[in-house]
């Protein structure tokens, strides 16, 4: 080698903790992936979500959830659901959940982000970093109003509630998710065995917890 400075013994020029050079005596970073739930209010992003979380962290990965109720009520406080509003609330999703992919976390992101254009622009910056997982969470609007967990179906098709997706705004389905759940067929438990079952034919995890 011609350079002989990352030979044992020899001195880096990186200070130690550089994020810029190699770390000599140290594994290479694990790549991180950003697990994106999309889906009708109700379909079950969160649940699903909330089910794989613990599983990953067992496998000793760090997990960092995004959810657009909760990002709404601090990095997306005060937008509404035009369209330009939600594109901006993905977007900023979209972002964070790149710099997190970028530090080898697995990001798991449940979000309705009903534009197909929209997600990929987020696929394309978390895919800077790391793996984008698309989980389409699919459930008939009908379902979903059965459900009604939060009761919002009932005022959107009252009209109390404007640009209601599924109801009144639109939802595009993804086109070539990873991944797809009908959670009309499958519960909470088996939809996260699903997902894990995918991340290790992906090679991003290992299906069973190591002992
Ligand atoms: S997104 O379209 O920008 O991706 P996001 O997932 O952050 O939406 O927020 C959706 C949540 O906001 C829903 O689960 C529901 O609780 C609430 N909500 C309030 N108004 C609406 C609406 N008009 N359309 C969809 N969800 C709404």
């Amino acid at each position: 080698m011609s350079n002989d400075s990352w030979s044992p013994g020899g001195t880096s020029r990186f200070p130690q903790g550089s994020s810029t050079g190699p770390l000599r005596g140290q594994a290479a970073p694990r790549p991180g992936f950003t697990l994106w739930f999309t889906g009708l209010s109700g379909a079950g992003k969160t649940t699903i979500a909330e089910l794989v979380g613990p599983e990953l962290e067992e496998r000793g990965l760090t997990v960092e959830y995004l959810d657009g109720d909760v990002v709404r009520t601090h990095l997306s406080k005060g937008l509404g659901f035009s369209k330009e509003d939600r594109d901006t609330n993905i977007a900023r999703i979209g972002w964070v959940a790149s710099r997190w992919t970028r530090h080898g976390a697995a990001v798991l992101v449940s979000a309705i982000s009903p534009y197909e254009e929209t997600r990929q622009k987020a696929r394309g910056l978390v895919a800077e970093h790391g793996s984008f997982v698309e989980v389409f969470v699919a459930a008939s609007v009908e379902e979903c109003a059965r459900r009604d967990v939060k009761g919002l179906y009932e005022k959107a098709f009252r009209g109390e509630i404007k640009e209601f997706t599924g109801v009144s705004d639109p939802y595009e389905e993804p086109s070539s998710p990873e991944i797809l759940i009908d959670t009309e067929e499958h519960d909470p438990p088996e939809s996260a065995r699903i997902v894990i079952e995918k991340l290790a034919e992906l090679g991003l995890v290992t299906e069973e917890v190591r002992a």
